[in-house]
């Protein structure tokens, strides 16, 4: 195991952070941060090294949802019983939760970090490019209060030409958001990135499998952190080289957390995310002529009015549809899980519950 000694700040503590620790709940404890996850252990790194810690029994079996168990980025209040063992007692309250749907496995909320700062937006400009998906782990940034980069990485493999339109396509749909274009190959673009990456801060790196995440890291860290994968260019697709998510703190400033290329970016509980995202589209709609307008077909629709006069791009209005479809399908969901919980829970009326009632009733006045 790695023991490279840090100051706690390097990990991204903070004064916020500080005043935690003050707390009854925390303050008999020792501090670290979850680097990676491998099956229910945890690696916590401390200022004094890194811990192979599991949570105390108590809170695995009070957990009742996967956001009660630690994530990567979480802070933990700690105590080590052995040498580089260590028990978790509880997680510090997190700044900032970033999660996504796994469509595939019954819409579960899962969560992808914590405590993050930035999310990079890392997309290759060849056949991975999609301002639709953009938009999609913009909205999950959105929807944690966590600033985001737009990163496009292989230029090499476009002209300067097809990058410009490429940029002027992603600014029209997406305002407000930094773009840097790299190329991990020719070193390109490397260092203004590096301009944009603050000390202490956490960044998140989202994106398909084989964008170029892992050799992103490489080329900031200035050395060979993270395994990089091969890339089939018959299908242009990655073959999941990195398996688990995972912390880095760079020598030079920022915290990255690597994560495994995404295949299905499902919207869970965004609702916020979406109105800012399109916050177009949901200060237009406030003016539409008729309160309940669905903005298909409408007189008076103000969004179908700005498509018309060519305002608002109807790829976003699309896609905008199409998440808010997602995210109520979400809501309603979890709703029926949290009635059928409850149902669960209250005793039901049964023959023989009410005899025993009645027993208990007649006991009770004899
Ligand atoms: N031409 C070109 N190839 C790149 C660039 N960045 C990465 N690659 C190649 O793309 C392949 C995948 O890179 P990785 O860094 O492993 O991609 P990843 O996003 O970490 O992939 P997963 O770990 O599977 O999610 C490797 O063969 C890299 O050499 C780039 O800027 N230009
Ligand atoms: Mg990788
Ligand atoms: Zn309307």
């Amino acid at each position: 195991m790695k023991q490279q000694i840090l100051n706690l700040e390097d990990l991204g503590f903070n004064s916020t952070l500080a005043q935690y620790q003050e707390e009854e709940k925390y303050k008999n404890f020792g501090i670290g941060r979850v680097i990676s996850e491998h099956k229910g252990r945890y690696i916590v790194k401390t200022d004094k090294g890194e811990l192979d810690a599991q949570l105390l029994g108590s809170l695995r079996f009070s957990a009742t949802s996967k956001a009660d168990f630690p994530a990567v980025g979480d802070w933990l209040a700690i105590s080590e019983y052995d040498e580089n063992k260590a028990m978790i007692h509880s997680i510090y309250p997190r700044k900032s939760v970033i999660a996504r749907t796994d469509i595939g496995i019954g819409g579960e909320r899962q969560i992808i970090a914590t405590n993050i700062d930035c999310g990079l937006l890392v997309q290759a400009v060849d056949r991975d490019f999609s301002i639709n998906r953009l938009e999609r782990y913009l909205t999950i940034c959105n929807a944690a209060k966590v600033q985001a980069i737009i990163v496009l990485t292989k230029i090499d493999l476009i002209t300067k030409a097809d990058l410009e339109t490429k940029i002027e396509q992603i600014s029209k749909r997406i305002k407000d958001v930094p773009i840097a274009a790299i190329s991990n190959i020719e070193q390109e673009g490397i260092d203004n990135l590096k301009s944009l990456i603050q000390k202490g801060q956490t960044y998140c790196l989202l994106g398909s499998s084989g964008v170029g995440k892992s050799s992103l890291i490489n080329n900031i860290a200035g050395k060979e952190c993270m395994e990089v994968g091969e890339i089939n260019y018959e299908v242009s697709r990655g073959k999941h080289t990195t398996t688990h998510r995972e912390l880095i703190i760079m020598e030079n400033g920022g915290i990255f957390i690597d994560n495994p290329g995404m295949r299905m970016v499902g919207m869970a509980e965004v609702g916020s995310g979406l109105e800012t995202t399109f916050n177009l589209i949901t200060s237009l709609a406030k003016t539409c002529k008729f309160n309940n307008c669905t903005h298909i077909h409408e007189e008076g629709c103000a969004i179908i009015e700005a498509i018309e006069q060519e305002a608002l791009e109807y790829g976003a209005y699309e896609n905008f549809l199409k998440m808010e479809r997602e995210n109520a399908r979400f809501e309603r969901r979890a709703a029926q899980k949290a009635q059928k919980a409850l149902k669960a829970q209250k005793p039901k009326y049964t023959k023989k519950n009410r005899k025993q009632n009645n027993k208990d009733n007649w006991n009770h006045y004899n």
